[in-house]
């Protein structure tokens, strides 16, 4: 099999698990890093045996023969190399998640690669994770029948702000980091959103953004769903790094949790069904993460996939936008206090 040359943007805390997964799988030859702190990208290279290392990305697009490449920088810079690697003829762009920091930006990131003819990937790992998976086979089969309502909750204290300390500054953290993830989440499993309304909280005073969210959906199905998520909950089952769901359908319910136990179980009018889903070791993965790190692999193999012409990638561009989408109409309620309909949010 040819291998396809990749180039990384970032040489922060995630590439390096983001890198690591693309050592899990095979076609892939990583060819360039780049990184503003030269230094950085030179010990990420030396761990992942990587090449050519540069601290100028137009040296990097022109010098290198690219094939596609994954930008895992601050997210105020997103845009800048999307544009780059666009306009340089890159066909095929993936982009870390949140894709921008407002929700113009999204929009015009995503116009920007419509127009040069260029894929844009987002990095959503979270729907990826394998117990979600496990939940959406579930929930498929029709065993608990057709779902009538739902609640997915993040909840946790986990110290996030240690590893990744811009979080703190953020001026919109828990819907643009977290809430990312959990309404794609909402989204996989249960379609659209009709409407939302949302309530946001600062508990830590030393975090610039808000750490708490609630957002009560209608789905367009007209389905009722909680999303919960918070990084100021003290609780006994810290959900940290997945999210904790119950949904209940006609014919029974299907959760995921407690905690991070990654314990699906499915209750009918016969009893109820628990299983473990084993998530398997990596060495370059953080054990508090492992849940979330391993669903890199499965995230980076589909849009390899989609890039080799077989089958379709889940997180395009336009798709993630309808999340994105959800995050900015949370806001948008929070600051209004107002029901959002999305038909009506642009
Ligand atoms: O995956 C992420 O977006 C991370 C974390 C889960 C740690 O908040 O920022």
């Amino acid at each position: 099999m040819e291998r396809l040359k990749l180039a990384v943007l970032g040489a922060g805390f995630w590439s390096q698990f983001q890198i690591g997964a693309w050592s899990e799988i095979p076609g892939v030859e990583i060819v360039a890093l780049y990184n503003r702190t030269r230094s950085k990208a030179e010990a990420l290279a030396r761990k992942f045996h990587v090449g050519h290392v540069y601290d100028d990305a137009a040296e990097m697009f022109g010098n290198e023969e690219i094939d596609f490449v994954d930008i895992i920088t601050g997210v105020d810079t997103h845009y800048k190399f999307v544009e780059m690697a666009a306009d340089v003829g890159i066909k095929h762009i993936i982009c870390q998640k949140p894709m921008a920091a407002d929700w113009d930006t999204a929009k015009k990131l995503v116009e920007k690669c419509r127009q040069a003819g260029a894929s844009l990937y987002i990095h959503e790992n979270f729907r990826w994770q394998a117990p979600l998976r496990r939940v959406k086979d579930i929930l498929d089969s029709g065993i608990i029948g057709k779902p009538f309502k739902a609640r997915v909750s993040f909840l946790s204290g986990f110290p996030v702000f240690d590893n990744q300390p811009f979080l703190k500054e953020l001026p919109h953290f828990i819907l643009t980091d977290m809430g990312s993830h959990v309404l794609d989440i909402c989204r996989y499993l249960f379609g659209e959103a009709a409407k939302l309304w949302c309530q946001c909280k600062t508990v830590n005073r030393e975090i610039r953004g808000e750490d708490v969210a609630i957002v009560m959906m209608e789905m367009a199905n007209g389905m009722p769903l909680y999303a919960e998520m918070s990084y100021a909950s003290i609780v006994e089952h810290d959900m940290f790094s997945t999210v904790n769901l119950l949904v209940e359908g006609e014919k029974g319910s299907v959760e995921l949790g407690p905690g991070r136990s990654f314990t699906v179980s499915i209750t009918t009018a016969e009893g109820t069904h628990s299983e473990k889903i084993e998530i398997p070791y990596y060495d370059w993965a953080d054990p508090d993460y492992i849940v979330n790190h391993e669903s890199g692999i499965h995230i980076n193999r589909n849009i390899l996939d989609a890039i080799r012409g077989k089958g379709y990638a889940e997180n395009t561009g336009e798709d993630n936008l309808e999340t994105v989408s959800l995050v900015w109409a949370s806001y948008e309620s929070a600051r209004t206090s107002k029901l959002i309909n999305m038909k009506e949010f642009s």
